[in-house]
């Protein structure tokens, strides 16, 4: 059978887009390669140094350690277990906000350290005064998020550094999706501004990379050295990925595309989509919905649970919040005209929804 994939005309939610045309080349290129194995793939394994330098840049990094993971879990999971790894304590904890995205769970459960969830300020940053109650001498790693996935909203990272240093855990920085818009902000949330030991920075989401490429990204290469095993049978004495065989179509894609676009082009990008967010959220309010201020290129909305259904059964690929609300996020494929055309079909539908609900 050979199946046909979505368009992407109708979807609004992911965080995912299709690859830049040198990402997709790239991709296509390194198909049959694995840089889990940089004695047999040489070729790849400089590609993914290639690309972590770059990631460098990104974030305020001039020496960078790290790897292409097969995503924002991948390196969500293996930031915890650094902070595990590096923590004397015998019963490790980990204070993530209540914002983080859910693969901080699945950490917490391979990993057998406790999550202990600060709750949010008004604004949906973490509450600091909570951070603060909540850690103590069993607190391996603090979590700040940089673009949260339901609000797009960034926690105060130098701040946080702080309290980390104060506890000597470890500060890791969740910018999946954050990472390729923020350089264009004024938000503190980097390597640069912050004592930030790790970081997450996915090349496919907002870096537009081939599926699968992640980013993880260490302050200081040593910290590797606790997730490291030895390879008796490859060429390459150590492995401190999660994963063995690798995707070298993700990781030569994620070096092409930001080879490609870093700065202007994802200078560009931000631009169009913050006001495309802004424009929106606009358009949503003067329609008499509730909108979250989008401080990044993502907006939600309370829109009544019947509308949110008609609209997805005309095909919008919408998600909704834990809070229930609907949540659109401008990636790069998310166009003025598809928002039009969203609202036109909110209008349309609006009259037979029921906006008290
Ligand atoms: N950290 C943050 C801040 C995220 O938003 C996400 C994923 C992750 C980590 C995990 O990344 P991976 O999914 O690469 O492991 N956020 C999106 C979400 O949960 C993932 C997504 C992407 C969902 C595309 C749907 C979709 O169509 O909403």
């Amino acid at each position: 059978m050979r199946g046909q994939p979505q368009d992407f005309d109708r979807v609004l939610s992911s965080m995912c887009t299709p690859p830049h045309p040198v990402a997709r080349d790239a991709a296509e290129r390194f198909l049959a390669t694995n840089p889990g194995d940089p004695g047999t793939y040489p070729a790849v394994a400089e590609l993914e140094d290639r690309a972590v330098e770059l990631l460098g840049d990104v974030v305020g990094l001039s020496d960078p350690a790290g790897y292409i993971a097969s995503g924002g879990t991948e390196a969500n999971i293996q930031a915890v277990r650094i902070a595990r790894n590096h923590s004397v304590s015998s019963d490790p904890n980990v204070v993530v906000p209540e914002s983080a995205h859910f693969s901080f769970q699945k950490a917490a459960d391979v990993l057998a350290v406790e999550l202990r969830i600060a709750p949010l300020e008004d604004d949906y940053t973490v509450d600091l005064g909570a951070v603060r109650r909540f850690c103590d001498e069993d607190t391996a790693c603090i979590v700040g998020v940089a673009g949260s996935t339901e609000y797009g909203r960034v926690d105060p990272i130098p701040e946080l550094g702080r309290i980390a240093n104060e506890h000597d855990a470890l500060l890791h920085v969740d910018a999946a999706w954050g990472g390729f818009v923020l350089p264009f902000t004024d938000h503190e949330w980097h390597f640069g501004h912050a004592a930030v030991d790790t970081m997450t920075i996915d090349p496919h989401k907002m870096g537009q990379a081939a599926i699968p490429a992640g980013g993880l990204l260490a302050r200081d290469g040593s910290l590797f050295d606790a997730l490291a095993v030895d390879t008796p049978y490859l060429e390459s004495a150590k492995q401190a990925t999660l994963t063995g065989t690798r995707s070298g179509a993700g990781v030569a894609s994620a070096a092409a595309v930001i080879e490609e676009l870093w700065p202007d082009g994802y200078r560009e990008n931000y631009e169009l989509a913050q006001a495309n967010a802004d424009w929106f959220a606009a358009e949503l309010r003067d329609r008499g919905f509730d909108v979250v201020e989008p401080d990044l290129p993502l907006v939600s909305a309370s829109v009544p649970l019947d509308l949110f259904e008609s609209l997805r059964e005309v095909g919008w690929r919408v998600s909704r919040t834990g809070a229930d609300e609907m949540r659109v996020v401008m990636m790069p494929h998310v166009t003025r005209e598809m928002l039009e055309s969203f609202l036109s079909d909110v209008d349309r539908l609006v009259p037979t929804a029921n906006i008290n609900t």
